[in-house]
């Protein structure tokens, strides 16, 4: 399986994320992509291919122009504002001041963009994410010239990202935007498999009333794991998407075995729909010393569910999300792809 990666994600280094209602040292930090790299490495896998450059074409299919826009643009109109520090959303259009207008001061155009306070916009922040967007291009493009998978080693990861609005770490939707490519380039039923221990709501709310792209994620309940307004069962899709989303919230403290039963039953659906290629948002915060989540997955569960995913039989994207035990972060994701190798 090769992995795609681009070293512009170092680009992107905020200073801290608000967290328990302090500033803390961001969780989402690049170290986790060396444990990852140093990993791959050690257990024999190929040397990281770079990413090719794209356009933004498939971008603006899944995200609004004017929001991808503003993501160029925000650094810049941030400086001019005169701030020195990074930027962190602190005002919404909320439920009493619904307002559709795009406002042009820069600080309450961060506020409409965003779903969430703990992500901070720093210098280089568009140039990474516009990286992870190239990485997972071009993974997705080698499943298109016939590899059986391949690795989108991405940062900042892109699930909670939603059509016009960033948030959870996330800003371009990269596992969204590698199914449109795949959509585009011959494939015309995508499953979206998101195994990470929050909630995709970006991709769920992206492909909400599609009936070519069927989302699925496993995570914690939104009772109470963030994003908490999105990702309950009776989320099931709209108009043509009717019947394409599935989720599977599960209760803090769930095992492997609580939790392969919910896999299983992703499986399922993803038989029934005929899925023609898989993309794996792989986030590996579901691992028992996580320490912003709330499951009990160990380091061998992680190669069984990989194991297990392979089992389906079909060309299979892994595209990376989440997972902030920093030091295990490479053996956890690690164990995923080599599970899946050791039986495909
Ligand atoms: C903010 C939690 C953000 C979670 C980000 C994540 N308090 N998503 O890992 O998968
Ligand atoms: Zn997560």
């Amino acid at each position: 399986m090769k992995t795609i990666y681009s070293d512009k994600h170092t680009l992107r280094q905020v200073k801290a994320e608000i967290h328990n209602g302090e500033l803390v040292p961001p969780f989402e930090r690049k170290e986790r992509i060396d444990y990852i790299l140093k990993e791959l490495n050690k257990r024999g896998f190929d040397k990281p291919i770079s990413e090719q450059a794209f356009n933004l074409d498939t971008v603006h299919k899944v995200h609004s122009k004017d929001y991808v826009n503003f993501l160029q643009n925000v650094w810049q109109k941030w400086l001019n504002a005169g701030h020195t520090c990074d930027a962190i959303p602190n005002i919404w259009p909320s439920r009493s001041m619904p307002s559709k207008i795009i406002p042009s001061n820069i600080e309450a155009q961060i506020g409409y963009y965003a779903l969430a306070a703990e992500t901070a916009i720093s210098s280089g922040t568009w140039q990474a994410v516009n990286a992870a967007k190239d990485v997972a291009l071009t993974a997705a493009e080698h499943i298109i010239q016939g590899e059986k998978s391949a690795f989108a080693l991405c940062r900042p990861p892109g699930h909670h990202a939603a059509h016009d609005q960033f948030g959870g770490y996330c800003f371009l939707n990269n596992a969204a935007i590698a199914a449109q490519h795949l959509r585009d380039n011959g494939y015309s039923k995508v499953s979206i498999l998101d195994v990470d221990y929050h909630h995709g709501n970006g991709t769920q709310q992206i492909f909400y009333r599609r009936n070519d792209v069927q989302t699925l994620s496993i995570h914690g309940d939104p009772d109470f794991a963030f994003p908490y307004f999105l990702g309950h069962a009776n989320e099931t899709g709209d108009d043509a998407g009717v019947g394409h989303c599935f989720n599977y919230p599960l209760p803090a403290g769930s095992d492997y075995q609580t939790w392969s039963l919910a896999l299983e039953q992703s499986f399922t659906q993803i038989k029934a729909f005929n899925a023609e290629v898989l993309v794996i948002s792989l986030g590996v915060d579901t691992f028992e010393d996580d320490p912003i989540s709330a499951f009990k997955l160990r380091s061998d569960d992680f190669f069984d569910y990989g194991k297990r995913i392979a089992t389906l039989g079909l060309p299979t994207l892994f595209v990376m999300e989440g997972g902030y035990a920093v030091e295990q972060i490479g053996i956890n994701t690690v164990n995923v792809l080599a599970g899946f190798n050791s039986i495909s």
